[in-house]
């Protein structure tokens, strides 16, 4: 799979993914990573990448002329599923199934966008989707370009070992994740629960999966309401005393 990423810091893009797992599906051809720098597209003396907006107000906006020359020069021949995603607050969430769906991608051209944000024009005529990750302002569109990277490259078959299998996780099980421990036995007077050095894999499961309904009630009830249980599930958690649909303790 082929990202593009187009950006006035390529430099800040680079150091973001110099270590890890992400430079790891590089350097084993899982992935390829181009960094655009958008100034290679200004012809102006300062290199200007953004001016004040016409019928005035605060802020600058970038210019269309170097963000259509940078993806246009972003763009793969041969390549079928190309998508330009332009990173911005007024885009659609990002999220899990998003990740999944991007993953069936040939080339994503993440642009990243500074200050106000892009003239209009340009969005209308290169833009595939906006995508946003969250609802918070950031300074620049980098981190959240790096973070779809980083999401949808651990999809990638043979990016994870498989002790850390993308299948068993958080949001594709829609559940959070029970607690882990480790060593040591005691730490600063609290001890693991018992349960854990039992040997008995089925009671282990089993009180994972109840720890990890009885988190996904107290801190995202949002998420419960959409976790689907089997049969075998639902009457563990009778027996518990907790409602498959809520999570909460019935009291029987
Ligand atoms: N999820 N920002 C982008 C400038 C901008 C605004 C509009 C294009 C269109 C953000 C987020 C985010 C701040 C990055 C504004 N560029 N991006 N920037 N949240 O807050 O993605």
């Amino acid at each position: 799979m082929h990202f593009s990423i187009i950006s006035i810091f390529p430099s800040r893009v680079q150091a973001g993914m110099q270590e890890g797992v992400i430079s790891r599906a590089v350097s084993e051809k899982l992935i390829e990573l181009n960094i655009v720098n958008l100034r290679d597209f200004t012809f102006d003396r300062h290199r200007t990448t953004d001016d004040r907006p016409f019928g005035g107000g605060e802020g600058m906006v970038m210019t269309p002329e170097p963000l259509s020359l940078a993806v246009k020069d972003a763009r793969m021949s041969g390549v079928e599923r190309e998508r330009v995603i332009l990173l911005s607050p007024q885009g659609r969430v990002f999220n899990q199934q998003v990740a999944e769906e991007l993953r069936r991608e040939e080339h994503l051209i993440l642009v990243c966008g500074r200050y106000e944000g892009v003239d209009e024009r340009f969005r209308e005529k290169y833009v595939d989707e906006e995508l946003s990750i969250g609802d918070f302002i950031l300074t620049g569109g980098e981190l959240p370009a790096l973070m779809i990277i980083d999401a949808v490259t651990r999809l990638i078959p043979g990016v994870l070992g498989c002790s850390d299998s993308a299948l068993r996780d958080t949001f594709s099980r829609k559940l959070l994740k029970h607690p882990h421990y480790t060593r040591p036995r005691v730490f600063e007077g609290s001890e693991v629960p018992e349960v854990l050095f039992s040997g008995d894999h089925r009671k282990i499961e089993e009180h994972r999966f109840l720890e990890s309904v009885k988190r996904t009630m107290e801190r995202r009830p949002d998420l419960l309401r959409r976790a689907s249980f089997s049969v075998s599930e639902k009457k563990l958690l009778a027996r518990h005393g907790i409602d498959p649909d809520t999570g909460r303790e019935t009291g029987q």
